[in-house]
This record gives structure tokens, sequence and C-alpha cells, in this order.
């Protein structure tokens, strides 16, 4: 029988949903050991947030997150809000002894994200952050391979995460939909935001980082803040690439815009190993791209693999083989895995103490790109 677990879920954005959804569906198809109740939602507007519990199944709407963290029916305190929230919610709700899931990235920056390392660990919360992209039953395959040994000695990673939708100069930064354009919400631009999806699943795939060489660009200088209505300086980065020297010794190549016209959320990788190589994109998600140098010279070539089966990760859980699955289970697999460590005692990877590496990483790629120097990761 699955224990009844009380969720305080904070913004009732583009993330709340696909979180809340997450809470609706897991008991649906995983055997959870927790059966989430949707508590609470909390955000700044009473009415939207009303709205939100209507049509998710929320019990109550607030509009104060202290409120929810204070409350001792909340088990899991859920954080969806812009970058410049999380910490001082995070460590309230550490201190309080709930539970933690936290949008990513981490922090506005790596001093920020270790300050919260430390309260969550001091507190012993159960705690994760939410890079759903590692949950994606092809990207968890190539895990599987890559742990396995397939590819062998790894020469490189090259990862992308191509966006287009600030090019027009009318769009504003600050503001409920478009906080990500302002730095005093978001911290940077698309390093912390899109880069580090890439960081962080390279991080699990391929190890640590050492050191980065990286280049930005804000190619639209000042814009409109929602809030102000005032014309302001823009103070994020439009596009960073970046190259790395990963411990392993293999060497990495990053690139992420919000300036690349056609492409919407165009997340990509390659890894290329001494006997095989691995490509994945978002935009095909189910599949999993697999070359083996190993194989027959006759048949030898790119194999699609459709990640459908029931031997394949998260599947068997869902449909039937061939009948694929999209982006939002990704929410679902990374709670299902949370909340069954949590019930076993044990931690969920990325917690925030990793995620705080991704947070190094972004840190050092920002600095670099100022100084145009390689800096090592700190
Ligand atoms: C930005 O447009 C964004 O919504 C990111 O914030 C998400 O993390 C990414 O998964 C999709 O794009």
């Amino acid at each position: 029988m699955a224990k009844p677990l009380n969720i305080g879920l904070i913004g009732y954005g583009f993330m709340g949903r696909t979180h809340s959804n997450a809470y609706n569906r897991l008991t649906n198809f995983f055997d959870s050991p927790y059966q989430p109740v949707l508590k609470v939602i909390c955000g700044l507007e009473k009415d939207v947030a009303q709205a939100f519990a209507n049509r998710w199944g929320y019990e109550e709407a607030e509009t104060d997150w202290h409120k929810v963290v204070e409350r001792p029916d909340i088990d899991l305190v859920d954080i969806c809000v812009p970058n410049n929230m999380h910490a001082e919610i995070a460590i309230a709700a550490a201190k309080a002894g709930k539970a933690i899931l936290c949008e990513k990235p981490l922090a506005l920056n790596s001093a920020q994200a270790e300050e919260m390392v430390l309260a969550i660990e001091a507190a012993k919360v159960p705690n994760m952050v939410s890079f759903n992209y590692r949950r994606i039953p092809a990207v968890t395959l190539a895990k599987q391979l890559i742990d396995e040994g397939r590819l062998g000695k790894i020469f490189h990673y090259r990862s992308q995460f191509l966006q287009d939708w600030t090019i027009s100069a009318d769009v504003p930064q600050g503001g409920m939909a478009t906080w990500r354009l302002d730095v005093k919400a978001a911290g940077s631009g698309v390093t912390g935001d899109l880069l580090a999806h890439c960081i962080d699943t390279a991080l699990w795939l391929n190890g640590s980082i050492a050191d980065v060489s990286a280049m930005t660009e804000t190619f639209i200088k000042q814009r409109k803040h929602a809030e102000t209505g005032k014309v302001e300086e823009v103070g994020i980065d439009d596009a960073c690439a970046f190259m790395c020297h990963f411990a392993n010794g293999s060497l990495g190549l990053f690139e992420s815009t919000r300036y690349a016209r056609g492409h919407k959320a165009l997340y990509t990788l390659e890894i290329n190993g001494e006997h095989a190589s691995i490509r994945w994109d978002l935009h095909d998600l189910h599949r999993l791209e697999y070359f083996d140098h190993r194989d027959d010279s006759l048949v030898r070539g790119w194999r699609s693999v459709h990640v459908t089966d029931g031997d394949m990760p998260y599947m068997k859980k869902w449909w039937v083989p061939g009948l694929q699955i999209g982006y939002e289970h990704s929410f679902v697999h990374q709670l299902a895995d949370f909340l069954e460590a949590m019930d076993q005692g044990k931690p969920c990877s990325p917690t925030f103490r990793e995620a705080l590496e991704t947070q190094k990483i972004c840190d050092a790629v920002l600095d670099s790109a100022r100084s145009r120097q390689w800096t090592s990761v700190g």
C-alpha cells in the first residue's frame, strides 16, 4: 500500500505543469512506495493559483511560499520558480525538514549553490534537482551502454542545445514568461538554462570536466523590462560555446543559443569511443543512434534503435513495444526514482551536491568567456 506523500508545489509556470503532471500520473504506471497527495500550489496571483489548483487537482491555492514551507502537513516542497528564488526557499524547506525537488539550474551561481548544499546536507533531507533529460529512456540507455564498456575509451563528447525564441528585439526581459532573459532572475542566459542540461548529462555519461575555454555573446544589448516598462541593459548570454577537457582524457565541445532560427529545442549529443559511437536528438527522443565498428563490415552502419521495448529503461512501465513515449514522461521517471530512493533512505542523482558541480562548470564557462582564458573548474 503506497504511503501518502503531501506535496507543496511552488510555481505555476511551465515547470509547475510538468511536475504536476508527474504527480498525477506516477502511480497509474509505477509501483511507487508513495502516493503523492497534491496539497497546495503556490504562486504570486491568487486567481491563477486557484485555476491551476482546479485544473491539476491541488486541494488549496496559496500566494505566500513561506506558509507552504511552514505547514507541518507538507512532506515534499517542489521548487518551480525563477532561479533567484531557489536558494531562499530550499534553505527554508531544508530547515523545516522537508524533502526537496528543485528545478534546474540549482542556483544563480556556485557560491549560492554551495550554501544550499550545506543547508540540505546539514538537515539530511532527501533532495534532487530536476535535470529531466537523463531520464528520457534513450539517454538512460546510452548510460547503460557506456557503463557496459561498449564504446571503449571515449575520445569525444559533443553536445548542443539550440532554440530560436528570443531573436526578436520585441521580446521583453523579466516577467512571468520571460524572466529567463532577466539576469537578476535567471543568473545567466543559455549557459544556466540550456547548457546546464547538456553539462548535467555529460557529467553523468562521461565523468568530470577539468577545464573550459568559452565564448558568449549577447546579440540584443537592450530590451524592455516587463516589470519596470523601461528599456534596460541585457545581462544574460544569448549564445555560448565552449570546449573542455574531461578527466577521462576525452575532449568536449558544447554550444547553446536562442538564435538558431528554425530550432525550437534541439538538444543533441554525440559520443565517439574507440569501438562505438552514440548519438541522440531531443526532436526524435525515442531513438538512440548507435554505430559499432566491431559489426560485420558488410552490414556495418549506424543503427537507429527504437527505444520502446520492455527491456529498455523505464519502457516496461508504459505501453507495448513499438509505442513511444515523450518529453513529459521524463518527469514521471525522475519522480519515480526520487521517491523510490527516498523510501530506501538513499540519495537520488542528481542530488544538490551533484548539481553544484554543474553550477561550477557554468561559472567557469562564464568566467572563461569574460577573461578569454582557459579556466579550471573551481
Ligand atoms: C527554455 O526555453 C526551456 O524551457 C528550459 O528552461 C528548459 O529547461 C528546457 O528543458 C526547455 O527549454
